[in-house]
C-alpha cells in the first residue's frame, strides 16, 4: 500500500525547511505552517473523513507518523539553533582587554603646501600680505597687461592651456599682481601663491605646479631692496649660511631682469650632486617692474617704481629635500608623503604586540 502522496509531500518539504532554518524564529514559522492549528498536516488529519473508509487507517497512520517525526526533528533543530544563537550572542559581547589599541592613522599637510606656507610666512614677516586670484584668466591679465608681445611663444597653444581664444589657465600668478595694482594705489607689498598651468611634463615639469610671486611698489624702491629681501628669504629658507647672486636675464614684464641663484646648501659652493657640480642653485626670477606694466595698471612710472620676483614651489621643495622627480609630489604615494609628515607618537608600548613583554618586561 503506497503512503499518502500529500502527506509525503508535506513531510519532505518540511524536513528540507527545518534543515535550512537559520534561527529559532525561522523554525517556529515552519512549525506553525505545518503543525499549527490550521497547518498543512493538521488539515490533512482533519480531512480523513472525506477519504474512502478502507484507506483511512493507512493514511491516518502515515499522517501521524509524519507528525511525530516532524515534531522530533523540529525539537532537535531547535536545540542546535539555541546553542548557536547563544554562542553568537556571547561572541558579540566579548571584550578582549589584552588586544593592542588601534592606531589611528593621522593625515599630514602635503609637502608642497608646507613649503608654500613656509615661503608665505617668511614674506609675511617682512610686511607682505597674501593676494589670490582666479586660475582661469583672460589673455589680457595673463599676457597683454604684462607686456608680452602678441607673437610671444608663451602665448602659443603649444605652451598654454586655452579654454577659448581669449580665456586660458593662468601660466603664472602675475595676473593677481596686475589685479592688485589696478585695485589699489601704491605702496604695494603683496605675495601671490597659487596653482599655475603650462603644457609641459617631464621629471622637472608638471602641467600644474605652484608659484609664489612677490611684488613691491613704492615711491623710492631699488634693486638693492630686492637683493636684500631675497637674501633674507634665502637665509630663512635654506639656512643662515645661505648667499645669493644675481645673473642678468630677460622677462617681458621687468627691466632690468635677473635670475637669482642660491649658494648650494649641501656643498657650500664646492660642487656636488644637488648643484650638479656648479656650486649654485637657480631658485627664482626677478626684476624691476617694466614702466609699460606700471602704465597698464594706471600707475605713473615717473612717480612710482617697484620690483617683482617669482619662484616655483615644487622647485624649492625639490632642492630643499633632494627630490629628483617632480611627479612624486602628484602620485599621492603615502610612503613618499609620509616622509614629510611631522613625527607622531607611537602607540603606548603596553598596547603594542611588539612592546608587550619586551620593553615592558619587569625586572
Ligand atoms: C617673475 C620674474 C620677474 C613678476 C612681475 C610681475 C608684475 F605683475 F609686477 F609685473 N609679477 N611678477 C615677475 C617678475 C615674475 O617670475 C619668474
Amino acid at each position: 500500500m503506497a503512503p499518502d502522496p500529500r502527506v509525503q509531500q508535506i513531510r519532505d518539504r518540511a524536513l528540507a525547511d527545518i534543515a535550512a532554518a537559520r534561527s529559532t524564529a525561522d523554525l517556529e514559522q515552519i512549525r506553525i505552517r505545518v503543525l499549527g492549528r490550521s497547518g498543512e498536516l493538521t488539515a490533512r488529519l482533519r480531512s480523513l473523513g472525506a477519504i474512502p473508509a478502507a484507506e483511512r487507517p493507512q493514511v491516518g497512520q502515515a499522517a501521524n507518523r509524519a507528525k511525530a517525526e516532524l515534531e522530533e526533528q523540529i525539537q532537535a533543530r531547535l536545540q542546535a539553533l539555541r546553542v548557536e544563537e547563544r554562542s553568537r550572542q556571547r561572541e558579540a559581547g566579548r571584550v578582549d582587554l589584552t588586544l593592542p589599541g588601534r592606531v589611528t592613522p593621522a593625515g599630514a599637510v602635503h609637502p608642497i603646501t608646507r613649503v608654500q606656507d613656509e615661503i608665505i610666512a617668511i614674506f609675511e614677516g617682512l610686511g607682505f600680505s597674501v593676494a589670490e586670484g582666479p586660475e582661469v584668466e583672460s589673455d589680457y591679465y595673463n599676457f597683454a597687461a604684462l607686456n608680452f608681445p602678441d607673437d610671444h611663444p608663451a602665448r602659443d597653444m603649444q605652451d598654454t592651456f586655452h579654454l577659448s581664444p581669449d580665456t586660458l589657465l593662468r601660466t603664472h600668478t602675475s595676473p593677481v599682481q596686475i589685479r592688485t595694482m589696478k585695485a589699489q594705489p601704491p605702496p604695494v607689498r603683496v605675495i601671490c601663491p597659487g596653482k599655475v598651468y603650462r603644457r609641459d611634463a617631464d621629471i622637472t615639469h608638471s602641467p600644474m605646479f605652484h608659484q609664489v610671486e612677490g611684488l613691491a611698489i613704492d615711491r623710492n624702491i631699488s634693486m638693492g631692496d630686492l637683493r636684500g629681501t631675497l637674501d633674507l628669504f634665502a637665509r630663512e629658507m635654506f639656512g643662515s649660511r645661505s648667499r645669493i647672486r644675481f645673473r642678468p636675464s630677460f622677462f617681458p614684464f621687468t627691466e632690468p631682469s635677473a635670475e637669482v641663484d642660491v649658494l648650494c646648501f649641501l656643498c657650500g659652493g664646492g660642487g656636488c650632486r644637488v648643484c650638479k657640480q656648479d656650486g649654485w642653485l637657480e631658485i627664482l626670477g626677478s626684476g624691476m617692474v617694466h614702466p609699460d606694466v606700471l602704465r597698464n595698471v594706471g600707475y605713473d612710472p615717473e612717480e612710482v617704481m617697484g620690483w617683482a620676483f617669482g619662484m616655483g614651489v615644487e622647485r624649492v621643495a625639490m632642492l630643499k629635500y633632494g627630490i629628483d622627480d617632480i611627479r612624486l609630489f602628484f602620485e599621492n604615494d603615502l610612503r613618499f608623503l609620509g616622509q614629510f609628515a611631522p613625527l607622531t607618537l607611537p602607540p603606548h608600548p603596553s598596547l603594542s604586540p611588539a612592546g608587550r613583554g619586551t620593553r615592558m618586561r619587569r625586572r
